[in-house]
Parts: structure tokens; C-alpha cells; sequence
């Protein structure tokens, strides 16, 4: 199967990771969504990256989707309990971070995409406060002990902790260390795994 887009996209990342945990053999063609547009239209007519394509040539796209069918197609997977009350945690803890990921990646967007007389600046602030709620829902959650992290780390965890690695590099007046503490903590617990190693944010 072929993974597209850089890993400098969290959505990406967590699917890189995912692969590399369960240690499915995959290509990763590192696709730019601002450089490589028709290229990643090849995968994806929506021109959005994740795009995966299986090996019987069907393209899947959304992360979710992706995780989902990978998992799907690994027996005795352990990242996503497969019912029950475990798995409905599970996808919403990824939810929290998935949604904030979104307005994150729109408030990064919105300057870059209009001219500079068009931004609106409590559009800015509203996207800022979104992503800050989700981050204050997972510190919350992580400060409880919810994420192990490290060799126990579940597609929670892996979500969280790409997410929160994205924010904190690219938007650390939003993702302040001190004030998300135990995502630092989890952070510090899943980037040295080779599976984190292994999807860098420049690939
Ligand atoms: N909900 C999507 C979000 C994916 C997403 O936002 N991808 C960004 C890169 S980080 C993208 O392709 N942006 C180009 C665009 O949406 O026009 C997922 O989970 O895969």
C-alpha cells in the first residue's frame, strides 16, 4: 500500500504511526498539499492528503476512515478495542484531538489563503480558543492517566501525542508546554518509540 503526504501533517503522521506499530509494510510517497497538488489528486480528487492506496489499487481518504480499514484488516490488533465502552473512549479521545486539529490547521490556513486586508482576527481568535479546548480536554484526560503512552500506547495515545507534537511546534502560542503538562509528558513517552521515529515531521 502507498501512504500519501508528509508527515508535517498530524492526519498523515497518525497513520504513519499506526502502520509502523503494527508493523504493516507500506511506501510513503511524502507529497506536499502546497506543492504537489496534481499529484495528490492521482489518490485523492479532493486534493486532501491522507490518501492511502491499497494494493488492489482502491484509494481510500480521512484518516479515520484510513485507521479504520487498516485495523480492519489486522487481526488481533490491539491499538482499538474491538466493542463496547473501551472502544467508544478510544475514537472519542481521538475525536477531541482530531477536532481540534481541524480548527488548529483552518486558523493556519486563514492568513496564509486570503489577502492580508480580508483576515478577519476574531475569526483567528475563535479557531485559537476551539483548539485550546480540545487541548484542555486531553490535559484533563491525561492528567487522570487516561494515555500510557510508550509500549502500551493505543490509537488514542498515538493521536494525541502526534497532534499534540504538531501544535506545540507549529503554533506554541497556542500549545503552551506549561500550561499542557502531562501532553508534554505523554509527548516525551511516544516520540522516542521507533514507530514515532519512524515518520519524521520533514518526511
Ligand atoms: N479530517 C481529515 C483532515 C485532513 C487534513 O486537514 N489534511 C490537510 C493537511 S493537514 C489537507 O489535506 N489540507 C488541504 C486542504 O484541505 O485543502 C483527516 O482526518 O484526514
Amino acid at each position: 500500500m502507498i501512504l500519501v503526504g508528509r508527515y508535517a501533517s498530524p492526519f498523515v503522521r497518525r497513520v504513519g504511526v499506526v502502520l509502523h506499530t503494527l508493523g504493516t509494510p507500506f511506501e510513503h510517497k511524502g507529497l506536499s498539499t502546497a506543492t504537489d497538488l496534481a499529484a495528490i489528486k492521482g489518490y485523492n480528487p479532493i486534493a486532501r492528503v491522507p490518501a492511502l492506496m491499497l494494493d488492489n489499487g482502491e484509494n481510500l481518504m480521512e484518516s479515520a476512515a484510513i485507521i479504520d480499514s487498516i485495523l480492519d484488516m489486522t487481526p488481533g490488533q490491539t491499538l482499538l478495542p474491538a466493542t463496547g465502552a473501551a472502544r467508544r473512549q478510544v475514537l472519542q479521545h481521538c475525536a477531541i484531538m482530531c477536532s481540534g486539529l481541524d480548527k488548529a490547521i483552518q486558523y493556519i490556513y486563514e492568513p496564509r489563503r486570503r489577502p492580508a486586508e480580508k483576515v478577519h482576527q476574531p475569526v483567528l481568535d475563535g479557531l485559537a480558543e476551539q483548539t485550546t479546548a480540545s487541548l484542555t480536554m486531553l490535559e484533563a484526560l491525561a492528567a487522570k492517566g487516561t494515555f500510557k503512552g510508550g509500549a502500551q500506547a493505543n490509537l488514542a495515545d498515538i493521536t494525541v501525542a502526534v497532534g499534540w507534537f504538531f501544535l506545540h511546534k507549529g503554533l506554541p502560542q497556542i500549545a503552551v508546554a506549561s500550561q499542557f503538562p502531562n501532553l508534554v509528558a505523554l509527548s516525551a513517552r511516544c516520540e522516542t518509540l521507533p514507530a514515532f521515529q519512524a515518520c519524521p515531521l520533514e518526511g
